[in-house]
């Protein structure tokens, strides 16, 4: 079992695309193991995008992820980082495929949706930068499991 960092983004908040998107990954069979509303701050958001520290848009980036609250959830099943970024689509979303989220609703790589950790190891990571030991329910049983899992 993997599992993956999802941020459901400030423009997608505000557009009251939350309930979707959540549907969309609950529905893809991914098991929600962690969930909170939160208004990210400048640290949390530099530390999140580390990786893109020396690029041109960073700094908009940063802005742009701390300008309202944002939804985080750690989704874990069988091949999470792919078949959540599959349902995410392309980063740019003018070149994402319909049907996925970013496909169906967005437009500009600026305001592009949602999150989703690209490695098994950035889960681990992110998840741990997001959520205590205490808010996640990493063992609960989902009745469901066996018609979703082999
Ligand atoms: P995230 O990390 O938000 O899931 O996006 P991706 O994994 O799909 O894309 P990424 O890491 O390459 O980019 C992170 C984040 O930066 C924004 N971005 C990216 C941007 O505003 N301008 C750009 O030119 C690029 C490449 C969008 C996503």
């Amino acid at each position: 079992m993997e599992r993956t960092l999802i941020i459901i983004k400030p423009d997608a908040v505000q557009r009251g695309l939350t309930g979707d998107i959540i549907k969309r990954f609950e529905q893809r069979g991914l098991k929600i193991i962690g969930m909170k509303l939160l208004q990210v701050s400048r640290e949390l958001a530099e530390a999140h995008y580390d990786a893109h520290h020396e690029r041109p848009f960073f700094a908009g980036l940063v802005e742009y992820i701390i300008s309202a609250p944002v939804v985080v959830m750690a989704l874990e099943g069988s091949d999470a980082i792919a078949a959540a970024r599959a349902s995410i689509g392309a980063t740019k979303p003018s070149e994402a495929a319909a049907g996925t989220i970013r496909g169906d609703y967005g437009l500009e790589i600026g305001r592009n949706l949602v999150h989703g950790s690209d490695s098994v190891e950035n889960g681990e990571i992110e998840i741990a930068n997001f959520f205590s030991e205490a808010e996640l329910c990493g063992g609960w049983q989902r009745d469901v499991d066996g018609w979703v899992f082999e």
